[in-house]
């Protein structure tokens, strides 16, 4: 039987080690690399949190496999065993250029099923995370299951660039007519962050077109603990080991969504 809690307090004890390594790297410029392209961005601190993690994991636990956004990791093909998924620095873009609304993100799995995750903000030192059947928490605050909300109501987060053009969707049949339909919408830069505002309520909903696994493994244990749906576009589960569009919402409202937008112009 492996032990959650010492599993979970090991985990807590290195998200505050890496996130002070991570402020005080501040005083220093990183070092900036292009991955696909300009837009595209990791620094030496992305890596070297990851390198941080994964050497702990090894030496703690080394029968479990990680799942790296930088490549630490160990190269999986399936989920079997226990499976930590981690980015270590969700908001790269943010980290560059605002010091700020950055997160690490880790969740863990076991066969594939859901068992811890957390969503750390380094520099406002707030975490969030679930244990699965446990519930999940804002710092020391359990969160209360999610209400549904009227769509007329609902502010959600989604990037403007999936409205000029996506291979996904048609936007003028799917996304722009639900933008002008809900009461406002946010991009903050980091979906992990995203998804744990969907967790606490401060959004009702968060759309993407494609994240990785390490993008959203955290956050989608933490929304789920607490009633919210996580979907593809279409509305199916998404697969942990390959890239998913993403559909992130209160109970009510992501059925909503889908059917009376989404599925209005699937290409
Ligand atoms: P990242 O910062 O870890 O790369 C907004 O940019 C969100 O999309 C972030 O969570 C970011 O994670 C993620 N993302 C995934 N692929 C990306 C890419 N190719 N370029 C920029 N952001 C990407
Ligand atoms: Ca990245
Ligand atoms: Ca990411
Ligand atoms: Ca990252």
């Amino acid at each position: 039987m492996e032990n959650w809690t010492r599993i979970d307090q090991q985990v807590k004890l290195w998200l505050q080690e890496a996130g002070n390594k991570i402020v005080t790297s501040f005083k220093t410029s990183p070092e900036i690399m292009y991955k696909t392209n300009p837009d595209d961005l990791v620094t030496n601190i992305d890596q070297e949190t990851e390198q941080f993690f994964t050497d702990k994991i090894r030496e703690a636990f080394p029968g479990h496999h990680i799942l790296g956004e930088e490549g630490f990791g160990d190269p999986l093909t399936d989920l079997e065993g226990i499976v930590w998924i981690i980015d270590p620095i969700d908001g790269t873009t943010n980290f560059v250029h605002q010091q700020r609304n950055f997160m690490i993100s880790i969740g863990i799995y076991e066969d594939g099923s859901p068992r811890l995750g957390y969503v750390y903000d380094v520099v406002f030192k707030e975490l969030y995370y679930a244990k699965a059947g446990e519930g999940a928490y804002w710092n020391d605050m359990k969160l209360p299951p999610l209400k549904e909300v009227p769509l007329e109501q609902a502010l959600i987060g989604i990037n403007s660039t999936w409205l000029t053009s996506n291979r996904l969707l048609e936007p003028k049949d799917t996304l722009v007519p639900l933008v002008n339909d809900v009461r406002g919408t946010r991009s903050y830069g980091s979906a992990a962050l995203e998804f744990v505002f969907v967790a606490t309520g401060r959004l009702d909903a968060y759309i993407t077109m494609r994240l990785s696994p390490w993008d959203f493994a955290g956050g989608k244990i933490i929304v789920e603990e607490v009633g919210g749906k996580v979907t593809n576009v279409k509305g199916e589960p998404l697969h942990l080991l390959g890239k998913n569009s993403i559909l992130v919402a209160r109970p009510g409202l992501h059925e909503k969504i889908i059917q009376d937008y989404l599925s209005k112009g699937m290409n």
